[in-house]
């Protein structure tokens, strides 16, 4: 079988011991605000049904019985502290780059063994196909539009040959928001922000936003560097100013989370540690590049560079199971890995394209699947069952509802989240409440991807394109390279998606783009 041939992420050629939950199950959303959930009174509105239990007089046993019922699950919830967290993110990394997701050249050993130990999410996006608006989907369970920070930060400037002009974003993650640490911080938790942040400078670091510790996250989207030393010119990474010769950033970064754990063994804990890995410009340790040039490549993976790269993540994920089972922490741990956006498949700098995508179509910077779907692995020990395999669609804006809901923290009245918890999935106990997944993309990207949406709705994916109102339509379930246009064998559907495409628009108050008055066409130059 072919490394990322699309059959072996169907059921019939799982191995023995995997399980599958069944797809894409669509129920309409009830209540609440069009596209997202209202939560009142700390209550979730959705979940939050109150039972009025009525015993007939008399019933001594019953009451009895009722009251240290509830003294059980009062004393139960007093005592038991909430698992640990650990979500660890890295940057571009592809659906197809692991090798239980398909590769067979990178070489992900641990990652695949944490997969073979919880659950695999086939069909998982990233909320936007660039880095920091799924990151503030991932710190605020909200939709990048209806935080209107839609592009990467700064952001790409408007340039003649495009037709239309940006929005002004926020430039950062508003401090008025709830941020994921500040929501488990107040539940008792420990936070650290290793690596990554991309989401605002000074007055906007991760401390801001409910962190206690912070180490090399600031508003950069790349490092300083790769190596020691973590510096260019005067300018270092926070935390990062002393570091031993040779040091690898990846390593570092992995150490430092060692450390962290270590320190905080005795309470809960949130990790969130964002690799910079594997965005450009790719520099790896020269061993295991060397390893993988005597590495026959596959047909769609070939950069060693890159698969060097990787293989210092897979290294990391590696040390930190070692690290939780070496402190006896393991059962009480979650862990979560995924990535922010797809693989990076056209050239752009040094030694690029870094990946392939494929089957999907496209990459980073797209709203074809290879831009935007990712690999996802959670597990929960003691719930999600080992090698389980989720295929309903999932998204980076419902890890906050999830993880919260593990915590047992509840959202503060009035907080809007757009994504849904997805326990109900890990525990396979039943399916989400979600008419479908949105994308708004008021941008043209380093990559040549257009500005535009999208909605997946069950196995149907349409796709807007803002230059000319042309849309796009596939059947995922037939056509994961979304190769077959179906717009207008179905203009029915069509029109119904884009309706829906444009009342979410709407709905969460979507900024628009607008004529780009330096536009000049290519066909008067
Ligand atoms: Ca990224």
């Amino acid at each position: 079988m072919s490394p990322t041939d699309p059959a072996k992420l169907t059921p019939a050629t799982h191995r023995g011991g995997e399980r599958t939950i069944s797809a894409c199950h669509t129920v309409p959303l009830v209540g609440g605000v069009v596209g997202g959930w209202v939560h009142e009174q700390g209550q979730r509105r959705e979940s939050g049904r109150c039972s009025l239990v009525i015993l007939p007089t008399g019933s001594r046993f019953l009451r009895l019985l009722l009251t240290l019922l509830l003294c059980c699950v009062g004393v139960g919830a007093a005592v038991s502290s909430p698992p640990n967290v650990i979500f660890i993110l890295i940057d571009d990394l592809g659906w197809t780059d692991l090798g239980c997701f398909g590769s067979t050249f990178y070489k992900t050993p641990h990652i695949d063994q944490l997969a073979a130990r919880g659950m695999k999410f086939t069909d998982a996006y990233a909320a936007c196909p660039v880095c920091s608006p799924t990151r503030a989907s991932i710190m605020t369970g909200k939709y990048p539009a209806r935080l209107h920070l839609t592009d990467w930060l700064p952001g790409r400037r408007d340039l003649p040959a495009q037709k239309l002009a940006r929005p002004r974003i926020r430039q950062e993650l508003p401090l008025e928001e709830i941020a994921l640490a500040e929501a488990l911080k107040a539940r008792g938790y420990a936070t650290a922000h290793i690596g990554k942040w991309h989401l605002g400078g000074k007055g906007f670091e991760p401390e801001k936003q409910g962190f206690d510790l912070n180490v090399a996250g600031d508003h950069t989207g790349t490092p300083l560097s790769y190596f020691y030393p973590f510096r260019r010119d005067k300018a270092a990474m926070p935390r990062l100013e002393s570091s031993a010769e040779r040091e690898y950033l990846t390593d570092r970064l992995t150490a430092e989370a060692e450390r962290f754990i270590e320190q905080n063994r005795n309470q809960p804990f949130f990790l969130y540690l964002a690799h910079y890995a594997v965005h450009i410009p790719l520099r790896a340790k020269q061993e295991f590049i060397d390893e993988f040039l005597k590495e026959a490549p596959s047909r769609t993976h070939t950069n060693a560079i890159y698969a060097a790269m990787i293989a210092s993540v897979d290294e990391s994920v590696g040390r930190l199971v070692r690290k939780l089972d070496a402190l006896k922490l393991s059962e009480h741990t979650i862990l979560c890995f995924t990535s922010d956006n797809g693989g990076l498949s056209v050239q752009e700098g040094p030694n690029t394209p870094a990946t392939s995508n494929a089957p999907l179509r496209a990459g980073k910077g797209y709203l074809y699947e290879g831009g935007i779907r990712i690999p996802l692995i959670m597990h929960w020990p003691g719930v999600t069952k080992a090698g389980a395999i989720c295929r309903t669609p999932v998204s980076s804006i419902d890890h906050y509802p999830t993880i919260l809901e593990i915590a047992g923290a509840l959202p503060v009245a009035g907080q809007i989240i757009d994504g849904v918890s997805l326990v109900p999935l890990l525990r396979q106990t039943g399916s989400i409440r979600r008419e479908a997944i949105y994308w708004h993309y008021p941008h043209y990207s380093n990559q040549g991807g257009r500005p535009g949406a999208a909605i997946r709705r069950g196995d149907f994916k349409l796709i807007e394109f803002y230059e000319d109102s042309r849309v796009e339509l596939y059947n995922l379930a037939q056509d994961q390279g979304e190769s077959n246009d179906l717009a207008a064998r179905m203009p029915e559907l069509s029109r119904e998606l884009s309706q829906e495409l444009s009342n979410w628009r709407r709905a969460i108050d979507a900024q628009r783009m607008t004529p780009n008055p330096e536009y000049k066409s290519p066909l008067l130059q």
